[in-house]
């Protein structure tokens, strides 16, 4: 058992609390700059740090936020005013939390198909975060759906990969998110996301248990059974809550305290709908939490209205913290449309 293992338990614990969630600001800087681009801001490291100062700096954000997920870059970065960002986390009751892989990269042998890279040095990189404060970490696998894809090959290095970096931030004192994402890209439907979803949640478990994971000191962040984005049928969103919990059901082990789900490209009302009907009709069918760890669907409202301009920031954080209070509603399976015509002030 891990010396850190009753610390590691509360953490998840409360991590998935009843009506919050995690924010997932993880964004590496290539992705950050993306979405930046997008929308005229410069790429440069100051308006990284700006923005991530805007999230973690909104007012009453931690009402609906147990932790955030934060980047190698923005785990080193401080407010305006000279206050890390850990020391702002801590005073406003969030859990710090760190990504730790060092991304997709290109599976050999295996076209369009990726697995995800950063064992190496992992232990010690762990130790420094957890010094720094950090509690919980991040590793996110990918799974394309395809013609002949995912391979078997694919589905086992990923699952391999995501159960060790779990026992090596069980044995640091981190609580692992293991973060298998099945992509929405593709034609695909619910059914074949059904199949896929199923298979490599199987393969994670198995490994996990190879590996001697800790399942109640870890947090299970899967994407939703759901369409592919190009398919001409899109299932409605009563099968997309029905069929993802029934996938959970079969896979996941009881005492893994929670369940958090990526957004993985539905829009922010879709990722509020769904989640809101798993825990309004299955909750009580299920042993763990279900809530969220939203990136796009928490982050993209405040993003369009911030655009980098600091004289938007106090705008951008109504839309941000508006998310995250829809977000904690359907966590409790009290999300209702009506809420996206009430914004509160900050
Ligand atoms: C799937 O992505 C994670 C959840 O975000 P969404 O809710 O937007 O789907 C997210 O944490 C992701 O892992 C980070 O944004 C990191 O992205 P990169 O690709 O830059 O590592």
């Amino acid at each position: 058992m891990s010396n850190y293992a009753v610390e590691m338990k509360q953490t998840a614990q409360a991590m998935v609390a009843s009506g919050k969630g995690i924010l997932a600001m993880d964004e590496s800087n290539g992705t950050c700059n993306k979405r930046f681009e997008k929308l005229g801001i410069p790429a440069t490291e100051e308006r990284r740090r700006a923005y991530r100062e805007l999230i973690l700096t909104t007012p009453g954000l931690s009402e609906f936020i147990s932790g955030a997920i934060l980047y190698d870059e923005t785990i080193r970065q401080s407010t305006q005013a000279g206050v890390s960002f850990i020391k702002v986390m801590q005073d406003a009751g969030m859990i710090p939390g760190i990504k730790v892989d060092t991304g997709a990269k290109d599976l050999a042998g295996h076209p369009h198909e990726k697995v995800t890279e950063g064992l190496d040095g992992l232990r010690d990189r762990i130790a420094e975060y957890y010094k720094m404060g950090a509690r919980f970490a991040k590793w996110r696998a990918v799974i394309t759906i395809g013609e002949d894809i995912p391979s078997r090959a694919c589905i086992e290095a990923n699952a391999h990969a995501l159960a060790r970096y779990a026992a090596l931030c069980q044995e640091g004192g981190l609580v692992p998110i293991v973060e298998p994402e099945v992509l929405i890209d593709g034609n695909h439907t619910i059914e074949r996301c059904y199949e896929v979803t199923d298979e490599t949640l199987h393969a994670v478990f198995a490994q996990l248990y190879r590996q001697g994971v800790a399942y109640n000191q870890m947090i299970l962040k899967p994407s939703m059974v759901i369409s592919g984005l190009a398919c001409p049928i899109q299932a409605p969103a009563e099968q997309v809550a029905e069929m993802t919990i029934q996938c959970l059901l079969k896979n996941v082990r009881v005492n893994v305290p929670g369940v958090a789900f990526l957004s993985g490209g539905q829009s922010h009302q879709q990722a509020s709908e769904h989640l809101n009907i798993m825990n309004a009709k299955y909750r009580s069918h299920c042993p763990w939490q279900i809530t969220f760890s939203y990136a796009r669907a928490i982050q993209q409202p405040a993003l369009e209205t911030w655009r980098g301009n600091d004289a938007n920031v106090a705008q951008a954080q109504q839309q941000l913290l508006h998310r995250a209070k829809c977000n904690s509603a359907a966590s409790l399976g009290q999300y209702r449309a009506q809420m996206e015509q009430q914004l509160a002030p900050v």
